[in-house]
């Protein structure tokens, strides 16, 4: 915008700063966010360059068009240049003192009209307040700050909120605020060259993820520095928001609501904390209610101290009153109530403030498990026994300041909208902004929440012992009052790491790692949180054994036991439609089986040349040791891999190909897992939890993920929904026997039975159907409700053999009711199938109400059917399913207006056969 154009905005500015000023007078806090009129320059002064906060280095340089975008092709290498150097935020800004020179400001800043072309920049804080401090919610993470020349302090922890008092620094005019960052890069080598008494592993990644060292050392997002499904692009930057806080007296800096239950008393109460900032020792009145709740309001006095305080207040439900619970997706509604908080002094109210304060319990039971050596593990939500359905969280972008609330509410709807309950967010990545939790708190989403330490040892000097305790008494402050929070755990595969020695580590030396990670882990981390927090339980690391890990001082031998905690199962080779590969684990936080994602998402990030599977591209995109391979080795196991001659199709039938591997191995594992809830065989079982590796992608690359970079559902996730949903019926087959199982997650019982349709592959006539007795089946069960030999089965229909037949089923009840979808079995791999032909779809788009439909045609039965549309983006009603009927209509609901003509030039409709 040019300052001309800007000028009806800049008035408006300046009158806004006088409205402001004198407000300010009157309020006990002012408040500015210096988000504008931020330059950034690298160290020699080469690049200088305008940068908007919250943001970063990266994606300031992108804006200005100083760089491509660093996910196209090969510009993470390109870009490595940008975390090597040292980087300067700057911000100059005008202050005025105080109402009276508000008014030379606005003389002021009308004599510089030219300087200040973003109005929203200019500060209109008062300064005469006796306290102003500068409040960084996070640095992104190795930085010296001034103000007017001055160092007013460092910063080494991206996961901390700083605050520097500035008030004797501050003048009338301009100051300038500078903020000068170290390269990550560097800093963690330096600090890795500093720590000579014995290695810190795995000091580097491996080459293929072409990453950078010593991660370990910085506290800042691990996977920042690359991972096994992501880039190196170490962000610098100041990546939530800066302000001014300017108050006399006192300043309340957060609150937060935790809800605890007294089961012998039958009595909840609200355990309300204010951090206070007080100027000088004050008297004050708290007055705490929660309107929905009858006559629920208590008075305090109270004395805050000088200084930083925290504070505690408890507000007593009355047992007569009906408090309404917070229940995760699939298990009730999740009625929050307001709580409202005011502070009075000498009857003038200081504080009037309100936030939401939700009421639910949590468990985790780790108890004797008859017929079963070790201990249960699973959690109870207001007491009721819940299986945890779900996957894993990563960073869904490298650049945080470009996760906006759009791109979290698409993910998590998409979670919940594939009957997930249960998200873990892992500890290679960040503790997720505030509203990430505040729509699990809403939709019903379990969180796992990891404290960020991965898949390393890390050092205990006493300085980042001392960061870490900050980190994590900050956090557990944020994100303590989200009911959705259920569980914090220390670090993410760190007791594996140790006990399985994946860093070949001296036995000798073995005692100097242990005793570093009790140091971390259950010295600190863990004291903290249970000091901090009493609503909900404190795990040291997954995969754990839990309390038995304590039991031999946190690191146990096997902390993959199937027997106790938690376990991480991954095999790449194994054939993964044999339960057989699968532990019987009490709980399965991580598995799961890479795929690409679609052309259409790959096109954005790459030309003709790189459209092949055995491009530079294609093995650049892939940050896991021969996992291209490996999935077309599985994948082969039972499909044809794809062989046109046309090079396109080749590649874009193996990107489906791999599609169908992983929705098919993840489907079978997930199963297995839902349907092993209420057995003990040979010793295991009652698994309580199925959390697949991963939910998000974090760029467009070949990963474990269900849902693309950018939104687009992989068919993992459509049958995600399937395989998910709260009444399944899971088929397999145990030594030629066929068993189903019905699983319940719904808290009546039901009475169902079995319905087993038998088709041929050459035929989209049934051959022949068979019925189960009606069985009970349990809230909150898996039962066997069918079982029949398979010879048995295919000799009383027809001319079936494994060959050329395959069965799907569903469950019903007495009166012909379904519950949950129809599923399906195959009795041989589709490779080996006989009588399965081309099936010809054609297709026809229409419009209808709120989008669009989209009936398919098909002359034959079909495996695999997958609707794509290309670049316009959007969700099918289902996708990826075995085709059993002459027609079907699916629905499509854009995500942006399209029309027939679009999506009927876009649309490809591809079964397993057209890739042969
Ligand atoms: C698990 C995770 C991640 C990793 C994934 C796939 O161990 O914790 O570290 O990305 O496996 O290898």
């Amino acid at each position: 915008m040019t300052p001309a154009g800007n000028n009806s905005f800049r008035v408006f500015g300046v009158f806004l700063c006088l409205f402001w000023g004198v407000l300010s007078d009157f309020s006990a806090v002012s408040d500015w966010k210096l988000n504008c009129g931020w330059k950034l320059s690298n160290a020699n002064g080469s690049v200088s360059l305008p940068a908007i906060v919250p943001g970063c280095v990266h994606s300031a340089l992108l804006k200005q068009g100083y760089i491509q975008d660093p996910y196209f092709r090969f510009n993470d290498v390109s870009y490595r240049w940008i975390a090597l150097d040292n980087w300067t935020y700057t911000n100059t800004f005008p202050l005025s003192g105080n109402l009276r020179s508000v008014l030379g400001f606005f003389i002021f800043y009308f004599f510089n009209y030219f300087q200040y072309p973003v109005i929203f920049s200019v500060p209109c804080i008062d300064r005469s307040k006796q306290k102003v401090q500068l409040v960084f919610d996070g640095v992104d993470t190795v930085a010296t700050i001034y103000l007017n020349g001055v160092a007013l302090g460092k910063t080494d922890n991206m996961f901390r909120r700083y605050e520097f008092p500035v008030t004797d620094l501050l003048k009338d005019g301009d100051n300038v605020l500078n903020v000068s960052l170290f390269s990550p890069v560097l800093y963690a080598s330096e600090r890795r060259e500093a720590h000579s008494a014995y290695r810190v592993p795995p000091e580097c990644p491996p080459d293929v993820q072409k990453g950078e060292c010593h991660v370990n050392f910085i506290r800042k997002e691990q996977s920042s520095f690359s991972w096994d499904w992501g880039p190196s692009l170490p962000t610098m930057g100041l990546w939530k928001e800066v302000r001014l806080e300017a108050f006399d007296v006192v300043h309340f800096t957060q609150l937060s609501s935790v809800a605890l239950y007294n089961s012998s008393l039958s009595q909840w109460r609200v355990q309300v904390e204010l951090l206070v900032d007080a100027v000088q020792t004050t008297n004050c009145v708290i007055v705490l209610s929660i309107p929905g709740l009858p006559s629920q309001e208590a008075e305090f006095n109270t004395k805050f101290l000088q200084g930083k305080t925290r504070n505690t207040f408890t507000l007593h439900i009355n047992t007569d009153s009906q408090v309404n619970l917070w229940w995760p997706n699939g298990h009730g509604d999740r009625p929050g109530y307001r709580l409202v908080v005011r502070a009075k002094q000498d009857k003038r109210l200081i504080l009037n403030t309100e936030t939401k304060v939700y009421f639910r319990t949590v468990e985790l039971i780790q108890e004797p498990v008859v017929g079963s050596p070790g201990l249960s593990f699973y959690f109870r939500i207001n007491g009721k026994p819940i299986f945890l359905k779900g996957s894993n969280w990563i960073p869904p972008h490298s650049f945080q300041d470009q996760v906006t609330p759009a791109v979290l509410r698409n993910l998590l709807q998409s979670a919940v909208d594939s009957n997930m309950n249960a998200l873990r967010v892992w500890g290679g990545g960040v503790y997720e902004q505030d509203l990430f939790y505040t729509i699990c708190d809403e939709l019903g989403i379990m969180v796992w929440q990891d404290f960020m330490f991965a898949c390393a040892m890390y050092p205990t000097e006493d300085d980042f012992i001392q960061t870490v305790r900050e980190e994590v008494i900050q956090q557990v402050q944020r994100l303590k009052s989200h009911p959705s929070i259920i569980i914090w755990s220390g670090n993410n595969e760190n007791e594996a790491a140790l006990a399985t020695d994946w860093f070949g580590i001296p036995v000798s030396q073995r005692p100097t790692y242990l005793k570093d990670y009790v140091t971390l882990y259950v010295k600190n981390i863990r004291a903290i949180v249970q000091q901090e927090d009493q609503s909900r339980p404190f795990l040291v690391s997954s995969p754990t054994n839990g309390a038995e890990s304590e039991q031999e001082g946190w690191v146990s031998e096997n902390p993959y036991d199937p027997h106790y905690g938690d376990t991480h199962f991954y095999s790449y080779t194994l054939d993964c439609w044999d339960w057989n590969t699968f532990p019987r684990t009490r709980f399965a936080s991580e598995y799961g089986f890479q795929s690409w994602p679609s052309f259409s998402t790959l096109q954005t990030v790459s030309v003709e040349e790189d459209w092949s599977y055995n491009s530079s591209f294609s093995s650049h995109r892939q940050h896991h040791g021969n996992g291209n391979q490996q999935m077309l080795q599985q994948a082969a196991l039972h499909y044809n891999l794809p062989n046109s001659t046309d090079p396109l199709k080749r590649f874009t039938d193996t990107l489906y190909i791999t599609q169908v591997m992983q929705a098919q191995c993840v489907k079978a594992q997930t199963e297995f897992y839902r349907r092993s809830q209420s057995e003990i065989i040979e010793g295991k079982g009652q698994t309580m939890g199925a959390l697949y590796w991963q939910l998000n992608d974090i760029w467009q690359a070949p990963s474990w993920s269900s849902i693309e970079f950018g939104g687009k559902w992989k068919m993992l996730h459509y049958f995600a929904q399937s395989f998910f949903s709260p009444v399944l019926p899971v088929g397999f087959e145990d030594d030629e026997t066929f068993f189903i199982y019905a699983v319940s997650d719904l808290s009546q019982d039901l009475k169902l039975r079995a319905v087993v349709t038998v088709y041929s592959w050459s035929d989209l006539a049934p051959v022949c159907t068979v019925k189960s007795e009606l069985l009970l089946v349990a809230g909150g069960s898996a039962s066997a409700i069918f079982k029949e030999r398979v010879p048995a089965l295919l000799a009383g229909c027809g001319h079936c053999t494994r060959l050329t037949c395959l069965l799907t089923f569903h469950v019903e009840e007495q009166t012909g009711q379904q519950q949950g979808p129809t599923n399906h079995h195959y009795l041989c791999s589709p490779r080996d199938a006989q009588g399965l032909h081309t099936p010809n779809i054609t297709a026809k788009v229409q419009e209808d109400g709120s989008g669009y439909s989209i009936t398919l045609l098909s002359a034959s039965v079909a495996p695999f059917v997958w609707l794509d549309v290309g670049k316009v983006p959007g969700r099918f009603s289902s996708n990826g399913f075995l085709m059993l009927s002459p027609n079907r209509t699916v629905s499509f609901i854009p995500w942006r207006p399209t029309s027939v003509t679009e999506l009927s030039q876009s649309l490809t409709v591809t079964s397993l056969t057209d890739v042969y």
